[in-house]
């Protein structure tokens, strides 16, 4: 067997989606995310430019040495375009190996090692009252963890809370929307509604909180300090992740759980973080960390230094990253929670798929391969439409952290 073509489709049913399809001289097909939010075209490029002419005669049976040859071969190692694009090549040739041995890959990673795969919810609302009704709701929807986003008294806007209940998208504009943030604002709201929803909802629930990169250390030891009370499972993204020995500061301060790692697109990024254990989950991604291949040798690090995974699962990456991810997530050993931002149905009837959230767990297909797809045909019924994240200014017109 060998790689006959690879196409890149780029589509937008509400948001942009970037897919590579392989296919092979005896007509089997895999399919890789490539979606990178707001640089879209900048992977697509780097695809069509200078990977695909370097993959037609490949064998596609050799996953371990094409991941080495893109890597390597690339000499400007490491990066979110350059890891993306490998990870969709890596993504789809795991799709071919499971169909060519009749079997779904989570079979190919070694098994499944529990019953299904536990994901957490979104609950975003701009008001106490408001977050707890979204909780409420996530609840009775069977999710058994809940990420907690909130409106910020005095602030316009705020990460993960979307105007008018409508599903949050951050990539608002061409041009990127700006946004104000005020730590002191938030340091002072945060803690009462995670009070408010512990009194609601008791000790069982698992809670979680994405700070989204806004704090510095100590304000973000203070932060976890404050929610000790309220046994959050995990704080992401406390701080900016370019400097892990900040983490430290953090760890002497505070035992609320720490996750880090949606912007990581190799181990090297996170190989400091997981050794001196100054993390307890890991969130790269399939899509964005080197594919499968790579994905599973960083789980594999952190399982010896007692770091869990926690993978990305936001709207951004494609059914096609989820599908994959719940192959991963359902036989490493070090299993932590996988995110789950349903997609819409638009999006869904563009990457047909066989998972299933049923209990508070997402099953991943029972078919050979992924068990995900792409329509061709009605894909291309969606043209690209340019869309940025969003930047962050202070009070003060500071440029921040988004
Ligand atoms: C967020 C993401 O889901 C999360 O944890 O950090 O929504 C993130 O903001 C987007 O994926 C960025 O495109
Ligand atoms: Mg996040």
């Amino acid at each position: 067997m060998r790689i006959a073509a690879a196409r890149v489709i780029v589509t937008c049913p509400g948001r942009n989606f970037v897919t590579l399809k392989v296919v092979t001289d005896e007509g089997v097909t895999g399919v890789g995310d490539a979606t990178l939010n707001g640089r879209e075209l900048a992977v697509a490029a780097y695809l069509r430019e200078h990977v695909v002419p370097a993959l037609i005669g490949r064998d596609p049976a050799r996953i371990e040495d094409t991941w080495q040859y893109l890597y390597k071969g690339a000499y400007w190692r490491r990066g979110p375009v350059t890891m993306t694009a490998v990870a969709a090549v890596d993504t789809a040739l795991w799709d071919i190996k499971g169909k060519v041995a009749g079997l779904p890959v989570y079979q190919l990673l070694g098994g499944r090692s529990r019953e299904g795969v536990t994901v957490y919810a979104h609950a975003n609302a701009a008001t106490t009252a408001d977050v707890l009704a979204e909780v409420g709701r996530q609840v009775e929807r069977g999710y058994r963890a809940v990420r907690v986003q909130t409106g910020v008294p005095g602030l316009a806007t705020t990460y993960g809370v979307s105007a008018g209940g409508r599903t949050y998208e951050p990539a608002d504009a061409a041009v990127p929307s700006e946004a104000t943030w005020s730590t002191r604002r938030y340091l002072a709201h945060v803690p009462s509604v995670f009070r408010r929803v512990r009194e609601e909802f008791g000790p069982e629930l698992m809670l979680l909180h994405d700070v989204h990169h806004r704090l510095t250390p100590i304000e973000a030891a203070r932060l976890g300090r404050a929610l000790e009370p309220y046994d959050l499972t995990w704080m992401e993204d406390p701080v900016p992740a370019e400097l892990p020995e900040g983490f430290r500061l953090i760890r002497q301060h505070t035992t609320t759980p720490i996750a880090v790692g949606e912007v990581f697109n190799s181990v090297w990024d996170c190989r400091q973080l997981i050794t001196e254990q100054l993390i307890d989950y890991v969130r790269t991604t399939v899509v964005h960390a080197g594919g499968i291949t790579h994905l599973r040798r960083i789980f594999d690090l952190a399982s010896l230094y007692h770091v869990r995974s926690g993978s990305h699962g936001a709207t951004d990456l494609s059914p096609v990253c989820l599908a994959a991810a719940l192959h991963v997530d359902l036989s490493i050993p070090n299993f932590g929670l996988q995110e789950h931002m349903p997609h819409t149905a638009e999006t869904d009837a563009v990457f047909p798929h066989g998972y299933r959230f049923a209990d508070g767990y997402l099953h991943p297909s029972e078919e050979p391969g992924l068990g995900v797809d792409l329509d061709e045909e009605l894909a291309a019924r969606y043209p690209y439409r340019a869309a940025s994240l969003p930047v962050n200014r202070l009070e003060d017109g500071t440029l921040h952290s988004w």
